[in-house]
């Protein structure tokens, strides 16, 4: 694939990334030297604007890391605007079924692929104008990933992950417990079993599979149960965490 990000998966080792939700360039940069394969951007509950994504952008460009932006939502004017910055990979939430991925591929391609609104020389995704053949080749750098977070994501996810142009699938098991009935129970036995389904239907259509780990224990047991791609942390865990402990250890 022309997109690094499904290149490295094809490599066939497990990509570990880190959810940045703080929205800083300042925090992304510091993240990006710790030596994570991918770092997420959150555009769907973090505090961003397309100011901020692009200042985290360009913060983690110098570093041999992948950004992945989580649009808002799968909708054709989150989709342009952030592929417009730069993002190639996009993680959609909330995808529930063929047709919405069908209109998330629509989104990410220009005329006649798909529906894409047209900026060239003004997008920095164009390198402003430099690159000759960039409309014509956009969608070749273009990943998407689609989150199967919902019943209803489960029930279409053999139907979901044959789209074509959904490049890869990503659980998201806060928003799969809370749709199965177990709000806050990311861990529930009920919640892991529909994990292991959809792993293995993702599997079976031949596509990379990632999840948002619970724990650095449970980030190695997805990546032993076959995960591609799997987040093990937050930037705000990090500090939440490590300035709580800091305090504890100096007070002794
Ligand atoms: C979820 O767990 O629901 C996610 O979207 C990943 O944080």
């Amino acid at each position: 694939s022309a997109n690094t990000f499904i290149a490295r998966l094809g490599e066939g080792q497990a990509l570990l990334g880190l959810w940045q939700a703080l929205a800083n360039p300042y925090t992304a940069e510091i993240c990006a030297g710790a030596g994570y394969d991918w770092l997420l951007f959150d555009g769907e509950h973090a505090p961003n604007t397309s100011q901020t994504l692009l200042a985290q952008l360009q913060a983690v460009a110098p570093y041999d890391v992948e950004p992945i932006a989580r649009v808002p939502v799968g909708e054709p004017v989150a989709i342009k605007q952030y592929l417009d910055i730069g993002f190639a990979t996009l993680l959609v939430p909330m995808v529930d079924s063929a047709a919405q991925a069908e209109a998330v591929v629509a989104a990410s391609r220009f005329p006649p692929l798909g529906v894409r609104g047209v900026a060239s020389a003004t997008s920095r995704a164009s390198g402003f104008g430099a690159r000759a053949d960039y409309l014509a080749r956009a969608h070749e750098r273009v990943a998407l990933i689609a989150q199967i977070e919902s019943r209803a994501g489960l029930d279409a996810i053999d139907a979901i992950a044959a789209v074509e142009g959904i490049d890869a699938l990503f659980i998201g098991p806060a928003d799969l417990a809370a749709s199965l009935g177990h709000l806050g129970q990311p861990g529930h036995p009920e919640v892991q079993d529909a994990v292991a389904h959809a792993l293995a239907r993702i599997t079976a259509a031949g596509k990379p599979a990632g999840i948002f780990a619970l724990s650095p224990e449970d980030a190695r047991a997805k990546i032993a149960d076959g995960f591609a791609f799997v987040s093990v942390g937050t930037d705000i865990g990090l500090l939440a965490k490590g300035s709580t402990a800091l305090l504890e250890q100096a007070k002794g």
